[in-house]
């Protein structure tokens, strides 16, 4: 051993490589990580170095080498405790860790019975670095000499720590574009930008949101309060509790746009389906709906129907907070007798729903471990829409009844592809490949719903449930007007036009109703909670909700995006710009200004109560602020 020479910064490479070769290989060993490419098994590669080289880089700041490798040692045990961590959550959640579960202290009573079953013998094995490192520290010559740190050596050393994250999080950005804008699964993240990055990024989202509601008060909820009931509609007695008991289904329908329904695409249906609801007469079809989402897409859509409110303008608020108190449609049907459970096959921390929905007070998550996905029943995103609905319609046969079961579809999600044996129809041949896949997802959505409808009356559900189908938000983005222009027989897709195009499909369908149309008022998801607890004869005039109730005679034509951007009867305002919707011209803002005042004035309402938790200080019950929620 004497004879070898050690260059001078042994001891911390040393660390640096045995903590970055541990990682990798506990990736590997210890969390199941879909790994689709080479590229993703080369960026799940280097992704915890950029960390271990800004960490345990700091040691080059250290005088004395009984520091220096003091530091480094405990460094590789916090990082070792971390991902030991990890590795034992994800034994009983199969889930990475995010900070608010770690002060949930009723997760951890599950945990704590059952640590005996998740710790293993081998286990110390996640600490091998830590011994290599002490080992190291002790017997082998020159790692204790103290040296001077050439200050051209560090920072030659950081430009290269910073070199990796960059190389790290630019490969990160193709794979998965919009990656930390959006921050959509913790497994995404973790494969990424690497478990010890993801902490990081953890931390500073949640403890900004801390921060926010830490400030709050009770006080805050008063205006809000004034707002909200100024605004409410009352309900339509004809319609209050009609058809009350009946269980609830509510499917999402991902990426639809309104613009296929009753139209053609090269002389091809695209929904023959969804257009038969249209003319039917237990179906009220909502023409002029839109989708009011943000950023957090899907889960956007999810909370909006759940509680009536906006997500942020930054960022996913199932994910910056999931921990807040809210009083979703879920917990009022639970509190009338409902089953509640959310239905969709895929990842359960996706969205970070697993989390979301315990806030949301849903019963029963049926993600993907719930289904059974047969050789072929996989596309694009995950299971196929045909095979999930499915399933789920048989899983509803055996639940307790009345149930309120939300499903989300998948198969029709960018990069829209499919199978070649569900095509049903051509491509269009415009000069976007994503707009020309579209019209056929849709297509093979339409026949999974057809068939869905068919499995509830196979399994006897049918007859004694409601289903409300909506569209999530767009499919086709902006990048696509060239394509969408050609389509829609247009010179050029303008502000207005776009804004127009967040039109999603909205049907009710009533079995025996009998009585269905088409409903033409202005509106958005935000209405959906009021108006389908309504139906179903439960109250929400207490609630904080921003929706006003479809059916209402008081409904008003006026729907706000979350960007700001709203649509009523006679104006649209987008772009900075205010809009004549019946010629198309832009016109002097004037008229708009009312509306665009109270848009304001309705996301600033809607973020107060979530960056403040306001809920938290609301008894719905009575309507008024809990006792000492006033500082
Ligand atoms: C993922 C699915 C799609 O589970 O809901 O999410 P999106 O990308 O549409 O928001
Ligand atoms: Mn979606």
């Amino acid at each position: 051993m004497k004879s070898i020479k050690w260059p001078k910064h042994s001891f911390m490479i040393l660390a640096i490589i045995a903590t970055w070769i541990k990682t990798v290989i506990v990736y590997h060993t210890s969390f199941e990580m879909k790994i689709e490419n080479a590229m993703q098994q080369f960026i799940l590669f280097i992704n915890p170095l950029s960390f271990l080289l800004f960490t345990y880089g700091l040691s080059l700041f250290f005088k004395s080498a009984k520091a220096r490798n003091r530091y480094l040692i405990t460094v590789s045990v916090i990082l070792s405790i971390v991902l030991y961590g990890n590795v034992a959550f994800y034994r009983f959640y199969n889930d990475f860790i995010t900070l608010p579960v770690l002060f949930q202290t009723s997760n951890f009573s599950d945990l704590g019975t059952s640590v005996a079953a998740i710790v293993e013998p081998w286990d110390v094995l996640y600490f091998v670095d830590v011994v290599i490192l002490i080992l190291a520290n002790k017997f082998l010559p020159r790692m204790k000499d103290a040296f001077k740190v050439n200050i051209e050596f560090r920072r030659a050393f950081f430009v290269l720590a910073i070199a990796m994250t960059f190389l790290n999080l630019g490969l990160a950005e193709t794979e998965r574009p919009q990656l930390l804008t959006r921050s959509f699964d913790r497994e995404l993240l973790v494969k990424n930008i690497g478990t010890y990055n993801y902490h990081l990024y953890d931390i500073y989202i949640q403890s900004k949101s801390s921060a926010q509601r830490a400030l709050a008060d009770g006080s805050e909820l008063v205006e809000v309060n004034n707002y909200i009931r100024s605004n409410q509609a009352a309900v339509n007695p004809e319609m209050f509790g009609k058809y009350k008991g009946r269980n609830l289904i509510v499917v999402s329908m991902e990426s639809l746009q309104n613009f296929v329904i009753n139209n053609d695409m090269n002389g091809h249906e695209i929904t023959p389906f969804l257009n038969s609801l249209t003319k039917d007469k237990d179906t009220y079809y909502f023409s002029n709906f839109y989708h009011q989402t943000g950023l957090g897409k899907t889960s956007d859509s999810e909370f909006i129907v759940e509680n009536s409110l906006f997500g942020l303008g930054r960022g996913a608020v199932f994910f910056t907070h999931g921990g807040n108190t809210y009083n979703s449609m879920a917990e009022r049907l639970g509190e009338n007798g409902y089953f509640t459970n959310v239905m969709h096959p895929n990842n359960k921390s996706f969205w970070n729903r697993d989390m979301m929905y315990q806030s949301l007070k849903i019963n029963k998550f049926y993600d993907i471990d719930s289904y059974t996905v047969e050789e072929g029943q996989a596309v694009n995103w995950g299971m196929k829409d045909v095979p999930f609905l499915e399933q789920s319609a048989a899983l509803m046969k055996d639940m307790p009844q009345p149930f309120y079961s939300r499903l989300i579809t998948l198969t029709n999600h960018y990069p829209f592809t499919l199978d070649p044996e569900d095509i049903m129809i051509p491509e269009y041949d415009s000069n976007s490949g994503t707009l020309n896949r579209y019209f056929q997802t849709v297509r093979y959505m339409d026949e999974a719903l057809k068939d869905f409808f068919q499995q509830l009356k196979d399994q006897g559900v049918y007859d004694n449930s409601i289903i409300v189908m909506y569209g999530d938000h767009y499919g086709i983005s902006e990048n696509h007007n060239k394509a969408m222009a050609q389509y829609l027989g247009k010179d050029q897709i303008t502000p207005m036009d776009n804004a127009m195009l967040q039109e999603v499909p909205l049907f009710i369908h009533i079995p025996g109703a009998g009585d269905g149309k088409e409903m033409t008022e202005i509106s958005g998801q935000m209405d959906l909670r009021p108006t389908i607890l309504h139906l179903l004869g439960v109250e929400t005039s207490k609630d904080m909700q921003m929706g006003a109730d479809l059916f209402s005679p008081e409904h008003e034509d006026f729907v706000v995006f979350r960007d700001g951007r709203f649509i009523t009867d006679k104006y649209v305002y987008a772009g900075e710009a205010c809009y004549d919707k019946a010629t198309g011209e832009e016109i002097d803002v004037e008229p708009c200004q009312p509306y665009a005042d109270r848009a304001t004035m309705e996301l600033e309402n809607s973020d107060a109560i979530i960056n403040g938790d306001l809920l938290r200080f609301y008894d719905e019950k009575t309507g008024n602020l809990k006792q000492d929620s006033v500082k």
